[in-house]
């Protein structure tokens, strides 16, 4: 399914426009499926042909997989959205427990929540707290144990490295400790949150008390070792330069060389509502479009990049599948970062929307489980 189809070629339009913009060597390098720099990366994000860029991609995109685009079907739970981090983008924690909209869930409200779609179809659940100074690490080891009771077979992909830091440093336990104690309480794979944006300069002034870029690394590195699949993620739009994100990309690039352990990139666009960045703009719907073709071309060694519609705009998610990516995510159930940072997507989309989205951008459904193996037919 990802061997490289170098028989694939780019339209001549678009090589002739990224030639008069002055890329046509980087194109060169892509058609030789030679790895990119810095330098050919900051070229593609300042050439004035956007389309051909998101052409150029397309062409890396369809390579690798066709016209197969993935989703699933999950469900959302965020346990606790009590934080002692103070991320300046986050719409979603409360400082304290008792804090007005603060919450912790009881674990039979936690397993309600799965319980409630026992009669669904569904292959994943995909969990993200708080940092919550008040919980014992067995509240999070007994969620996952009651989980597991009640739907063994659901993939558990659980527990950013921001919390695994978190847990190691309150609790006194190694990153192996911790990810080996999740693990054997039910942890399946690591979602990609928290990495934002590596350099330090943006990190100090967005999220200066939550785990810095090497520890970050350290912490997937740690659960790629032990044999976890992983994600990663770029939050974009923000205070970052181009060359910020270029960096942050590298840096996967480079973990990814040593472990092989992510599976699919993320680039998250921030919502500027409710959250002590709202004065800033958002990336406006080409910059969007751009950052996610200069992702597929950049990172040509983790296999899928996920346009993650609740946070882009269905819309949008739809036309990046033209744009290098592959992959829908999900159903999606009960999603809370992006709505209360003013996210007005729906909550949940269904499989035949899911279906019909894709197959409307001309390509194929996939149905996949969490490590992209095919789960239903479609
Ligand atoms: O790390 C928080 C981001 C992330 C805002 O691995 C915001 O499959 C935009 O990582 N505007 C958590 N973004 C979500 C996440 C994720 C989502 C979907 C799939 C996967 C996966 C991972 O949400 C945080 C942060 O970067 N975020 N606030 C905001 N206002």
């Amino acid at each position: 399914m990802n061997a490289l189809d170098l028989d694939r070629t780019l339209p001549r339009a678009a090589r002739r426009a990224l030639e008069a913009d002055g890329v046509g060597d980087v194109v060169d390098k892509v058609i030789a499926a030679e790895r990119l720099d810095l330098d050919d990366g900051l070229r593609l994000f300042e050439a004035p042909s956007a389309a051909a860029v998101g052409a150029l991609a397309n062409l890396v995109r369809e390579r690798r997989h066709g016209d197969l685009t993935f989703f699933n079907r999950n469900l959302h739970i965020n346990a606790t959205n009590v934080c002692e981090a103070t991320c300046m983008f986050c719409a979603f924690s409360r400082l304290k427990t008792g804090d007005p909209a603060a919450y912790t869930m009881s674990l039979e409200q936690a397993v309600g929540r799965v319980r409630a779609l026992r009669d669904t179809f569904v292959t994943e659940v995909h969990i993200v707290n708080g940092l919550n100074p008040d919980l014992p690490f067995a509240y999070y080891t007994d969620l996952l144990r009651a989980l597991k009771e009640e739907r063994p077979d659901l993939h558990v992909k659980g527990f950013t490295a921001v919390e695994i830091h978190y847990y190691a440093g309150k609790y006194g336990m190694t990153y192996a400790e911790v990810i080996g104690a999740l693990r054997d309480a039910g942890l399946d794979s690591m979602p990609g949150g928290g990495a934002e944006i590596f350099a330090d300069r943006v990190r100090r002034r967005i999220c200066h008390d939550k785990v810095d870029a090497d520890g970050w690394l350290e912490v997937h590195r740690t659960a790629h070792q032990l044999g976890m699949r992983t994600n990663c993620t770029m939050l974009f739009g923000m205070i970052e330069t181009v060359e910020e994100r270029l960096d942050h990309m590298l840096r996967l690039r480079a973990l990814q060389d040593e472990t092989g352990g992510f599976q699919t990139f993320i680039p998250l666009k921030f919502h500027n509502e409710h959250n002590r960045l709202s004065g800033l703009y958002e990336a406006t719907g080409v910059e969007v479009l751009r950052t996610y073709a200069v992702a597929r071309l950049m990172l040509d060694n983790i296999d899928h990049l996920k346009a993650y519609w609740p946070m882009l705009g269905v819309q949008v998610a739809q036309a990046l599948l033209a744009w290098g990516a592959d992959d829908l995510d999900g159903t999606v159930r009960e999603e809370r970062i992006y709505h209360m940072a003013g996210a007005t997507t729906p909550q949940a989309l269904s499989r035949d929307d899911l279906v019909a989205l894709i197959r409307d951008a001309g390509r194929l459904p996939v149905e996949r489980d969490t490590l992209y193996h095919v789960a239903a037919e479609v």
